[in-house]
């Protein structure tokens, strides 16, 4: 058969791009969806949001205007969905993390889509072991650092506690946290960016100035308020709106080295379809700030 790829639609493929930007070898990004949710406690259903996203990306449009250019030279492959292991959280943070690890011994650039928010465990670990002066930002609306819930020590609601057992983390957006988690933050002496004035005035130097040179970015889509993000497992008020987000993610691409984010806790039955096509377009700018912002 004679070459027909170009007249083909690429399915399952982040914004729609065809083979020329998006096959495997060439391209530096890979998108990896983690349809994962065997620990969430109360709406259930972030196994569907990589599938929601990816579909909602096919709408988005390749230019930027404030980057000023199409953003996706450096190629954005979209791997097939990580098989989950639903019977042991901590299995599948260890498939997670052989996966991470495979594609960083590659040189790819991972952009992970949850799927709950305890897969950032395996690609955080990964990524501790591949960049030294590395440290992880967390835009969450929830701390996440219970020692154990529901009877594991690797659930969403434990993953950054795990992560801090590998590497410096700087939370931002946080707006609730259990008592236990209150009394780890003052016994580790932590300084979360809590979010507790509706002021929002975040300040950038601030928290770069807490990061080391590489760093790798989880967002809790939670971080965002409720009114532009519905569709979460566990949503708050208060939250972080569209421009916060994006202008303290530039901010950072500025002064430090973005090697990798992941994007977490869309729960598409919880809200509109506008929900996943913010989170298709907040996951391209950020590979654009990671790609063609400062350093
Ligand atoms: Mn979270």
């Amino acid at each position: 058969m004679s070459d027909i790829s170009h007249l083909l639609s690429q399915p399952g493929n982040f914004a729609g791009l065809p083979s020329q930007h998006s096959d495997y070898k060439s391209s530096r990004v890979t998108v990896l969806p983690v349809p994962y949710d065997g620990t969430t406690e109360w709406h259930s259903g972030t196994r569907n949001g990589p599938r929601a996203i990816i579909e909602a990306s096919y709408y988005l449009e390749w230019y930027d205007i404030e980057l000023g250019k199409e953003l996706h030279s450096m190629g954005i492959h979209t791997l097939p969905s990580i098989e989950p292991v639903m019977d042991s959280p901590e299995a599948m943070a260890e498939r997670v993390y052989s996966a991470a690890k495979s594609l960083l011994d590659e040189n790819k650039f991972i952009v992970m889509l949850g799927g709950e928010h305890s897969i950032s465990y395996g690609s955080i670990k990964a990524c501790t072991q591949k960049f030294a002066d590395f440290s992880v930002l967390q835009l969450d609306a929830h701390t996440d650092l219970r020692d154990q819930y529901l009877g594991t020590k690797f659930g969403h609601g434990c993953v950054m506690r795990r992560a801090l057992e590998l590497c410096p983390v700087t939370q931002v957006g946080i707006r609730s946290m259990s008592l236990e988690e209150q009394e780890f933050i003052n016994s580790r002496h932590l300084s979360p960016f809590i979010v507790d004035d509706n002021s929002l005035n975040l300040s950038h130097s601030d928290i770069i100035d807490s990061l080391s040179k590489n760093v790798y970015i989880t967002i809790d889509l939670d971080v965002l308020d409720p009114s532009i993000m519905a569709a979460v497992g566990t949503p708050e008020p208060g939250g972080l709106g569209w421009n916060d987000v994006l202008s303290l993610l530039r901010a950072v691409a500025e002064k430090r080295k973005i090697v990798g984010f992941d994007l977490v806790e869309l729960c598409p039955d919880q809200g509109p379809a506008s929900c996943s096509f913010t989170a298709a377009k907040l996951t391209y700018k950020l590979i654009g700030y990671s790609f063609f912002v400062g350093m």
